[in-house]
């Protein structure tokens, strides 16, 4: 242990994050949230050779996973997400022939993990606005979450994408910009609950939504006004995949 220097450890962060983020300012594709969506949605892409760079504006990554349902911290899956357990290497036992409970710990634990190593990752910035050019995203505009919080006056920066995913959640931040600033997003908002057709739903309608801008997870639900689900997580997780497939075939 001997040889460690405070300063080395200084530079050593401060040069190797502003590498990440310089590499970052253009990228292939930029997702918006680092739910279970937008995490699934960052490993397909990366792992299929498009430069991905994800977005949370949180300390940690995981979205709405952690606390399970109303803080018991077990999630159901069902069969047709076990595929992406799989790929992920987490654990999961059949409680029957649709329901299958994964850990949440695990599950965001795995999936963080995963995306990781598949695309440039930065917590604790927030998207609050997006570039346009003759009708499509082009780019995300950013700040650090803490500007945010402290109500400090420091103007953001920009990057720049070839595709952006909304993968925000309940919020549908980047969609909600998009609505009020170009009026050509209509926003039908979340329904009641009803978890088979909300996770149906929720895959059927992962799609580009504005040129440039697609959407996965309870976003897509935002969009398109379909029932929210509970703590029920395949339709996330196909969501997803599903949007970097999409993705790939477009750009
Ligand atoms: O909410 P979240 O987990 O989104 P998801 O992938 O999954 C939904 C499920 O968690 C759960 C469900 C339905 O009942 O199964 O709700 O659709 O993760 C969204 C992430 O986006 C981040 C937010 O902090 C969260 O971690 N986020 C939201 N707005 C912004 C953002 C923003 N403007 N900039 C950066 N990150």
């Amino acid at each position: 242990m001997a040889g460690i220097d405070e300063i080395v450890i200084s530079k050593a962060i401060a040069e190797k994050y502003f590498e990440k983020l310089v590499d970052s300012l253009n990228s292939d594709v930029a997702i918006v949230g680092g739910g279970p969506s937008g995490l699934v949605a960052a490993y397909y892409l990366g792992l299929n050779g498009y430069k991905t760079t994800l977005f949370e504006k949180k300390l940690s990554l995981g979205g709405g996973i952690w606390g399970g349902g109303m803080m018991f911290n077990k999630v159901v899956v069902q069969k047709e997400a076990t595929e992406i357990l799989d790929e992920f290497n987490i654990a999961y036992e059949e409680y029957d022939e649709n329901h299958f409970v994964a850990d949440a710990v695990e599950l965001a634990g795995g999936l963080i993990h995963r995306a990781s190593r598949k695309a440039k990752i930065f917590n604790l910035v927030n998207v609050e606005d997006v570039m346009i050019r003759d009708g499509r995203i082009t780019g995300l505009v950013i700040n650090y979450t803490a500007v945010e919080m402290s109500n400090l006056h420091i103007d953001p920066i920009t990057v720049s994408a070839k595709a952006v995913v909304d993968a925000t959640g309940h919020d549908a931040s980047v969609c909600n910009i998009v609505s009020r600033k170009t009026g050509e997003l209509e926003m039908r908002g979340e329904k009641y609950m009803h978890a088979e057709a909300g996770e149906i739903g929720v895959i059927d309608n992962t799609s580009e939504v504005y040129p440039g801008l697609f959407v996965a997870g309870m976003t897509v639900a935002a969009v398109y006004g379909l029932p929210r689900m509970g703590p029920i997580f395949g339709g996330m997780l196909v969501s997803g995949k599903k949007v970097a497939e999409l993705i790939a075939s477009r750009i």
